[in-house]
């Protein structure tokens, strides 16, 4: 298996509910290196961008004003297998639906509300960590 890249976003309900330290022990006991790391506020044209993919979608609107309507984390992570990991950690998009002592599971309220991004492929790791970081903010190259 080899060493990917993942992006996760603390989204706004997560910062609201002041879970970013429990989320983040979780990802760290989880065996993620932590890359880097920023608070962002996102504008409905960065959002827009970021979830380009789900244009036209139902709920797109939604997810857009949602995910500008107060702060947010971007975390870039690293490991093997850290995609799919990354998304057994947190769960299925609704968190009814989600494992057991998964991250959505324990925090989240609702599919559209879920606390937690994760990237859904190598590549797009690769993309979406660099969506928020620059090479040269991440901790390996400094
Ligand atoms: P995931 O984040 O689990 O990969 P995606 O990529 O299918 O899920 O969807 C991106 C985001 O859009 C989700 N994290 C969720 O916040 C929102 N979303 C997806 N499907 C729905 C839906 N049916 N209703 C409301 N929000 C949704």
């Amino acid at each position: 298996m080899a060493i990917e890249r993942t992006l996760a976003i603390l989204k706004p309900d997560c910062v609201r509910k002041n879970l970013q330290g429990e989320v983040i022990a979780r990802i760290q006991k989880s065996g993620f290196k932590i890359l880097g790391m920023k608070m962002v506020r996102l504008t409905p044209i960065s959002a827009g961008a970021f979830y380009a993919v789900h244009t036209g979608r139902s709920f797109f609107t939604g997810l857009v004003e949602f995910m500008c309507s107060g702060a947010c984390m971007p975390i870039a992570l690293e490991k093997v297998n850290a995609v799919e990991d990354f998304r057994m950690l947190i769960g299925k998009t609704d968190p009814a639906e989600a494992a057991p002592g998964t991250i959505r599971k324990l925090y989240a309220d609702s599919k559209g509300e879920n606390i937690v991004h994760g990237s859904d492929s190598a590549e797009n790791g690769r993309i979406e960590v660099g969506f928020f970081f620059s090479e040269k903010e991440l901790a390996e190259n400094r």
